[in-house]
């Protein structure tokens, strides 16, 4: 019996049911993974007791000389994996790692130039109900109506016309590859910083499989826990001309003590990330969502941008008679579980949406393949097809725990 059975049964029974959901759904939520038991081993360790405020050999604690080494080495790899100058790894998560570039490069009102969240930026991007939002003045970019990629001509334009301090892009919910040159010639022209959210995409870019923005962009922000497979977390690079600015905003600026634990397994998923299997499973990943695309398409559902060079992909709803909302729920009831998303020029609020986004990277660690992404479109598009049938969402929910049953999710159990 495991200690946390013994000393907390009710805490331990939510564990087994969420561990048994995963072990009998399917996980297309695109910023979610499976680290290995490597990185979960990490995370569990004897340093989540240590308090580590500060840098290494900088710290304002006794017995930080262990902290110091694993710090230096989760930065070392990390600065190896992205071929950049600097490298902070203690924003506990994208946001923090957001907040603290923002407070490095900006002051208080300053204008930023970012995506709108309804074609893919991140709520740490601007949204008035976020602290980004409410701390600089935001002004929005898009896409262009027919293409659905980043409108570079308004981009220029809002950037002459605004003058932004900060250009910021990435997404979370943008399936094609981001023209980081485009963004440093129009950031150039207006005497912009560029920060570039590579969250959703750190893992492809560190595999060589998505330019990187390093060679771009003043600042790279991230998380540690989507395509690039470690814990939950965040972490910041940039040119070395940024490293003090960037380590004062982190801390003291907007955090406390690191989590050292994070740290060391943020450090495991570094090391994994370096190796060259590592470039295969992130190829896999991409196959993957393009094979579930195009089976889509064929299944007669459009895809936002019309397909995908990512991890993920956007299915617009719009005259299906099914929203955002529904098709999550529906899909939930057989098994599938993904995420409602506003579409570009989306009619419904972002509590409906007309649109459903996939991703990948947790199937693709589960093991599955092309044949398995094939059987995954047929059982969607069943679903969308008829999402209030409860006699097929049963069914599909059958051929979802025969394929459950055939992929464990891996480093829980194993
Ligand atoms: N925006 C979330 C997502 O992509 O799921 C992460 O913050």
């Amino acid at each position: 019996m495991s200690s946390l059975h013994h000393n907390d049964p009710e805490v331990s029974r939510i564990v087994d049911q969420e561990l048994k959901r995963h072990n009998e759904t399917l996980d297309l939520i695109a910023s979610e993974n499976y680290p290995s038991k490597a990185v979960f081993e990490a995370e569990a360790s004897v340093f989540t007791s240590k308090y580590a405020e500060g840098y290494p050999h900088n710290r304002y604690y006794g017995g930080c000389e262990n902290a110091d080494e694993l710090e230096e080495l989760a930065v070392k790899r990390l600065k190896k994996l992205y071929k950049s100058e600097y490298a902070n790894v203690q924003p506990h998560s994208g946001s923090q790692a957001n907040t603290a570039a923002y407070y490095a490069l900006l002051e208080y009102g300053d204008t930023v130039l970012s995506m709108e969240m309804n074609v893919g930026g991140h709520l740490t991007h601007g949204e008035k109900i976020n602290f980004s939002g409410r701390t600089f003045n935001f002004i929005r970019y898009g896409v262009n109506k027919d293409t659905e990629r980043i409108d570079f001509p308004q981009l220029e334009k809002l950037a002459k016309e605004y003058k932004p301090k900060l250009i910021v892009t990435g997404a979370s919910a943008y399936p094609r590859i981001i023209d980081f040159e485009q963004f440093r010639r129009i950031a150039d022209m207006v005497g912009a910083k560029l920060m570039v959210d590579i969250a959703h995409t750190a893992g492809m870019i560190a595999a060589g499989l998505h330019p990187s923005p390093v060679p771009y962009a003043d600042v790279v922000t991230s998380t540690t826990h989507k395509t690039l497979r470690g814990p939950r977390g965040g972490f910041i690079l940039a040119r070395e001309e940024y490293a003090s600015a960037l380590d004062a905003a982190v801390f003291p600026g907007i955090q406390g003590g690191p989590l050292m634990q994070i740290i060391a397994a943020k450090a495991v998923a570094f090391h994994e990330a370096l190796q060259p299997e590592f470039a295969e499973y992130q190829r896999n990943i991409i196959d993957n969502a393009f094979t579930l695309g195009e089976e889509l398409k064929k299944g007669g559902f459009e895809l936002i941008s019309g397909g995908t060079d990512t991890h993920l992909l956007l299915v617009k709803l719009l005259g299906m008679n099914i929203n955002g909302r529904q098709a999550e729920v529906a899909l939930g009831k057989a098994g599938i579980v993904a995420n409602r998303d506003p579409i570009p020029f989306d009619p419904l609020p972002p509590l409906k949406t007309s649109g459903i986004r996939f991703g990948t990277p947790a199937l693709t660690t589960r093991g599955m393949g092309k044949e398995e992404m094939k059987q995954v479109a047929q059982m969607i598009i069943r679903v969308l097809k008829d999402p209030r049938n409860e006699a097929i969402l049963g069914d599909v929910k059958k051929d979802v725990l025969d394929l459950c049953a055939r992929f464990p999710v891996p480093g829980f159990t194993d």
